[in-house]
């Protein structure tokens, strides 16, 4: 029988066990809500080097305080960076555990075969590791050329290997962050206003008078400065708006939760849009002075009346008109926020299409307690020379199939990597660093023959994760403690730069992404492109041009500079957007000339089966993805998910609080491992929740493997947004199993 990598990965195990751990599990968990003690280091001699967060993509700026033995006592937010303000979330504080796992990787492995015919990982040194990849990169280069690679990335190691592939003469990158996250959105955005929204959302919560969430569970999704600045809007008395057909932590806050029906969303913002403009609720001034294609639209929501989006959404008509004049009322100073996960159903850049509408509507963009214009200060790039020019890229084999695709969509480089794909255009190797993409993209089916077509499969990783056993090497990052990266410089309220360094050594055999970059790109001979030594040379370079240094940036960790530019339109002044027409598109003449819709319109999606559910996911406060169930101190916090099904459902299936239930989708996929049930009037009775990221099935991550259920492999109808190329996943179904079913492949490699 023929081994395969989907087999390996049970059959994987080191052959040398990695040095015992020095230390234990430290820090408790602080609190967001929890002050911040400043005089920690004068208090027990503790000195304090900074940091940006790496356990979600929010960044904050903070510090790591080290006691006088050198070992890491606490993470805490630097009260000068607009993206902490002073307080990391629970996740945040707990990073100290990313760093404390006793499950980390240790040493570069590469899969061999044993005496006995036997694939296993065996522990090399790095000289030997960083050899093999090299070999087989210049091999696939000679035998297809350079372009034959793809580069799956999330994160800040990103960066650094997207400068080694770039200077390869490779532009094939990706991430899920795109095209099973945001991507949507951006494109959805840019086409209404000319720009994408960007990380962090410039939704000026914190001066709103009127926030809405469509989905965008905020508090669970515990995007720090998001949460503070929401928390800040109810204190002074803003409305909240919530369409989510469950309770979220938010909706439970709101002024209106509406308990929307999944999948209907499109008719509420129809709705929504018909009573701003034939109630005349709409910024009138703000639309004539900006706006584009307003008769259009105006026409094209002639008959979608709150009566209409009843009938669909099953919410009360009543609450649709009085939510829709709440926010005419706030206007401008409210706000929809534009969500960031949005990859749902497939029409999703339309939907958030209409979410930029509607904030046009009202007048919001670009005003005061709406979306600010966000400001940065870029950190130049240390100076290389020119990279070669690539005979073709994902750009090529995207263009004609999903036409504002803005990045590398995950799904097209994976079509790509399929055996049957075009020669021409064929991926015979795979990077990976930071995603583990095998519990990020569905369609495992997919991934599972794509993966069976490569020659060489690198996973860059800190964690034993589910995607390291599929890779012919690993290799082991240290974590963000302990390395330098590239500054953080992304847009916000004002220009700010911050700044990681290591706090102490490395841990085991683990290095810097950086570091495995430039050794590899050395092994390539492409020493031109890395005429430096190490970071601290690249970094001081880099932040002398924004009249900082090395030394500067260690003592104050965030560096605020003055962007002289405005965050608000100025009253009254005329601007040119940048859209075809110079104008805020409510009417799409990009979309028109593409053949695309110009406005957005309703489809019916799916319908559960008779005894399905729509199976809804999301986020926990204490966990990001997949990434920290194997925390110690995060799996303190929350060590299982629990599906959340409304009694009338649980009572027809005889479920109670706590009975085990294992999930089956409607292609007949059952979860590989059983959760509880949780029996909660919080969700609608056609619908179950699940926290997404659990279900781990790597017995080397010890703590997190078989404990809840994962939503991923049960994700296999899949709905392509054809403007952008998304990842919808919001239409699937999944019915309860109360016994232990007996078990199947769950998919054939
Ligand atoms: N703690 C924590 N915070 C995180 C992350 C994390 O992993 N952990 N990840 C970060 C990242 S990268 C992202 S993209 C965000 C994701 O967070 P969001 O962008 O907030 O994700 P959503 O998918 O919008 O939100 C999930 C919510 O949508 C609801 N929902 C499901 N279906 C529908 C529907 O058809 N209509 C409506 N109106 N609502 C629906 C669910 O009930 C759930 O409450 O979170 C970010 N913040
Ligand atoms: N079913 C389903 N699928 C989803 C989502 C969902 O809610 N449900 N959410 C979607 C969204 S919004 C997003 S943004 C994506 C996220 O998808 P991914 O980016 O793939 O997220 P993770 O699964 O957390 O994978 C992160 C990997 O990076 C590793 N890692 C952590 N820190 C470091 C580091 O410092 N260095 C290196 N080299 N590796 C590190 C972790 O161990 C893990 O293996 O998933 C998407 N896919
Ligand atoms: S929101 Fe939390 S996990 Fe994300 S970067 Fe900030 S502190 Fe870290
Ligand atoms: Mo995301």
């Amino acid at each position: 029988m023929k081994t395969t990598r989907r087999e390996f990965i049970k059959i994987s195990g080191m052959t040398a066990a990695g040095a015992a751990i020095a230390g234990t599990v430290l820090g408790q968990v602080q609190k967001a809500s929890e002050s911040v003690n400043e005089n920690a280091a004068e208090e027990h001699e503790w000195t304090r080097t900074p940091t940006y967060c790496e356990i979600c993509f929010w960044k904050c700026a903070g510090w790591v305080y080290k006691n006088k033995e050198g070992q890491i006592k606490k993470i805490i937010g630097n009260v000068n960076d607009h993206h902490a303000r002073g307080k990391l979330c629970p996740r945040g504080t707990g990073g100290i555990g990313a760093y404390y796992d006793e499950d980390r990787l240790k040493k570069p492995l590469i899969r061999k075969v044993n005496e006995e015919g036997k694939q296993e990982f065996v522990e090399v040194e790095w000289e030997e590791a960083i050899d093999f990849i090299a070999k087989k990169m210049k091999g696939i280069k000679k035998k297809y050329g350079a372009e034959h690679l793809a580069l799956f990335i999330h994160g800040a190691p990103g960066k650094h290997f997207e400068h080694l592939f770039a200077a390869f003469g490779n532009e094939n990158h990706a991430e899920p962050a795109y095209a099973q996250c945001a991507g949507p959105r951006e494109a959805g955005f840019f086409a209404t206003f000319g720009v994408g929204v960007g990380s962090p959302e410039p939704a000026d919560m914190q001066n709103s008078k009127c926030i809405i969430f469509i989905g965008n569970h905020i508090g669970e999704n515990m995007h720090n400065s998001f949460v503070q600045e929401v928390s800040l809007a109810i204190d002074n008395g803003a409305k909240i708006i919530v369409a989510d057909p469950r309770l979220s932590t938010i909706a439970a806050k709101a002024t209106h939760w509406l308990p929307i029906k999944p999948a209907t969303d499109m008719a509420l913002l129809l709705a929504w849009m018909h009573v701003l403009i034939y109630d005349n609720l709409y910024d009138k001034e703000y639309i004539d002075r900006y706006a584009f294609g307003f008769d259009q639209l105006k026409d094209h929501v002639k008959n979608f009346t709150p009566e209409w989006a009843s009938g669909i959404t099953t919410l009360d008509p009543e609450l649709i008109r009085k939510s829709a004049y709440e926010m005419a009322a706030a206007a401008p100073s409210a706000v929809i926020h534009p969500g960031r996960h949005t990859t749902w159903y497939g029409d999703d850049t339309q939907r958030l299409r209409a979410i930029a509408i509607i904030n046009a509507l009202l007048g919001a963009w670009g005003r005061r307690g709406g979306m600010y214009i966000g400001v940065r200060k870029k950190v130049p790039n240390f100076p290389t020379i020119k990279y070669p020019h690539p005979h073709w890229s994902w750009k090529d084999i995207t263009k004609d199939k999903y036409k504002n695709a803005a990045v590398g969509i995950t799904n097209v480089l994976l079509d790509a990597s399929l055996p049957d794909y075009p020669k021409e255009h064929q991926i015979k190797g795979w990077f990976i660093a930071g995603t583990s993409f095998i519990n990020s993209i569905p369609d495992r089916k997919k991934i599972f023959k794509a993966m069976e077509n490569q020659e060489l499969i690198v996973v860059v990783d800190t964690m034993p994760m589910e995607m390291t056993g599929y890779a012919d090497v690993v290799l082991p990052e240290t974590t963000y403690l302990e390395r330098y990266d590239y500054a953080r410089d992304g847009k916000n309220r004002v220009a700010q730069v911050a700044f990681r360094m290591p706090a102490t050594e490395p841990l085991y055999d683990s290095k810097p992404a950086w570091w495995i970059a430039r050794k590899l790109g050395m092994k390539l001979g492409l020493n031109n492109y890395y005429p430096w030594r190490d970071m601290e040379e690249v970094l001081d370079w880099q932040f002398k041009q924004i009249g900082s240094s090395l030394e500067e940036m260690k003592q104050i960790g965030v560096k605020t500079v003055d962007s002289g530019e405005d965050i608000y339109l100025r009253e009254g002044e005329d601007y040119e957007f940048n859209t075809n027409t110079g104008k805020i598109e409510l009417y799409s003449t990009d979309f028109a000339e593409k053949g695309y819709n110009p406005l957005p319109t309703y489809t019916k999606h799916e319908e559960a089966p008779p005894g399905y559910y729509y199976f809804v996911y999301g986020r926990a406060p204490m966990h990001t993805f997949g990434r920290t169930q194997n925390n110690p101190n995060l799996n303190d916090l929350m060590d299982t998910n629990t599906v959340w099904i409304n009694p009338k459902t649980a009572k027809l299936w005889g479920i109670e609080n706590g009975t085990e239930i294992w999930l089956q989708n409607q292609d007949g996929i059952v979860s590989e491992f059983s959760t509880k049930a949780r029996v909660t009037e919080r969700i609608r009775p056609d619908s179950v929740y699940l926290v997404h990221g659990f279900g781990h099935n790597r017995n080397l991550l010890k703590k997190a493997f078989g404990k809840g259920i994962n939503d991923v492999p049960l994700i296999t109808n899949i709905k392509v947004d054809p403007i952008m190329g998304g990842t919808g996943m919001r239409n699937n179904f999944v019915t309860f199993l109360l016994e232990k079913p007996v078990k199947e492949e769950e998919v054939e490699s």
